[in-house]
């Protein structure tokens, strides 16, 4: 590892965070995030940094639109549950509105809570509000590990939206990390955007899709083409890459001897891996999780700096979730050599931890449901990460 970056990468810094304004929830995150990490370091506990779910890439500055990406939050969300269970202190920094911990279980279409609720018959027809007989034990298990986190301040829920509003809470968040040294493990699962809208060229108002009398001259209608003969004009968006700072997470950000963990996503099987490698090359952090769009519930790879260097983590296939916009046929296609497909038999990495294999939080209900690949994923990390603590602390001799 290189010991500093080079100058242009700290201009580069400055003249990104320069032109923005920091977001207006930051001064409350970093008094929670200062508590938060005071507490856990006189502990001496080990605090992951999960970053999950997508962020957004505004076109106006008065935002009405804005890409936005598939990501949901259920790996960072179903993580941040595996890493509480490892005895982890949890900073979830999320995407607001995506999906939480615990609550994960109970949101969204899929799991609407109020399919786990029934009324109890009662002659004043006021009866209370129960949980269906068939969840309570299901719900008992969540709500008793979600309590706990709570009580024990080990779960903090930063929420953020935009890309840039990611970026000032990573760096804030990383920078008041350093007491933590090697305890320190960043795991980031979150499909930041690529691109973006610089500050200068993005409009004040809503971009307007058809002509407005123009006041005083000073009008803004987006970028855009010769008026088509309907009279609605043709949008052109033009985006730049967002600058990649995970250079300087590693080599300015973050504590010195904490581990971080950054997750590569691709739709195309032939790239996964050269991809992922290439990032751990270029950023020399500890480990890149390369996971494809259709197989991301039921295998990952993980690709380090040493042997093996590609190691793929797969749920036995008899014990795979069903998942709606997941394509089973293509398991096995982003690895490098064949994978012979022997039923259950593919799963590499062996499923050791009996939570794990009983279907970690959740239990029994969740065995049914199929195991998580995150119950594999996390134990697998929290060894990496253990030898790595041992190593920081191990006398110079
Ligand atoms: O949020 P989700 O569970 O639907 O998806 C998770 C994921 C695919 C966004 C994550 O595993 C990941 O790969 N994040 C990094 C994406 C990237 O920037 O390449």
């Amino acid at each position: 590892m290189p010991s500093s970056l080079p100058d242009s990468s700290a201009e580069e810094e400055s003249n990104y965070f320069n032109n923005y304004p920091p977001p207006k929830a930051l001064k409350n995150h970093e008094a929670l995030t200062r508590a938060f990490i005071e507490r856990h370091v006189e502990s001496n506990r080990r605090v992951v940094l999960v970053t999950s779910g997508g962020t957004t890439v505004p076109l106006e500055n008065q935002t009405v639109r804005f890409v936005d990406n598939f990501s949901a939050g259920t790996r960072g969300a179903t993580s941040a549950e595996y890493f509480l269970e490892a005895g982890y202190a949890v900073i979830f920094l999320h995407r607001q509105f995506s999906l939480l911990p615990y609550s994960r279980h109970y949101s969204h279409s899929t799991n609407c809570f109020l399919d786990f609720m029934d009324e109890r018959p009662s002659p004043s027809d006021h009866g209370p509000i129960v949980v269906r007989s068939e969840y309570q034990d299901e719900m008992r298990e969540v709500l008793r590990k979600y309590r706990y986190a709570k009580q024990n301040n080990l779960l903090l829920l930063l929420p953020f939206t935009t890309v840039t509003e990611y970026l000032f809470e990573l760096r804030a968040l990383a920078n008041l990390m350093r007491p933590l040294g090697a305890n320190a493990l960043f795991y980031l699962a979150a499909a930041v955007s690529d691109f973006f809208i610089p500050r200068d060229r993005m409009a004040e108002h809503k971009i307007q899709s058809s002509e407005v009398p123009v006041i005083d001259g000073d009008v803004y209608t987006g970028l855009h083409e010769d008026e088509p003969h309907s009279g609605s004009k043709k949008l052109v968006v033009d985006l730049d890459p967002v600058p990649k700072f995970l250079h300087r997470l590693v080599y300015g950000w973050a504590p010195e001897k904490s581990m971080i963990v950054s997750f590569k996503l691709e739709t195309d099987p032939s790239i996964l891996v050269y991809k992922a490698r290439t990032s751990l090359q270029r950023y020399s952090h500890h480990l890149v999780i390369g996971n494809l769009l259709s197989t991301r519930k039921w295998e990952v790879v993980f690709v380090t700096p040493d042997p093996p260097g590609e190691r793929w983590i797969r749920v036995p296939k008899s014990k795979r979730s069903k998942s709606i916009s997941g394509v089973e046929d293509q398991v096995g296609l982003a690895e490098s050599k064949p994978l012979v497909d022997s039923g259950d038999e593919v799963t590499q990495l062996q499923l050791g931890d009996t939570r794990a294999a009983s279907g970690g939080v959740g239990g029994a209900a969740q065995a049914r449901k199929g195991i998580e690949i995150e119950s594999i994923i996390i134990p697998e990390l929290v060894k990496m990460h253990s030898e790595m603590i041992e190593k920081a602390n191990r006398p110079r001799s």
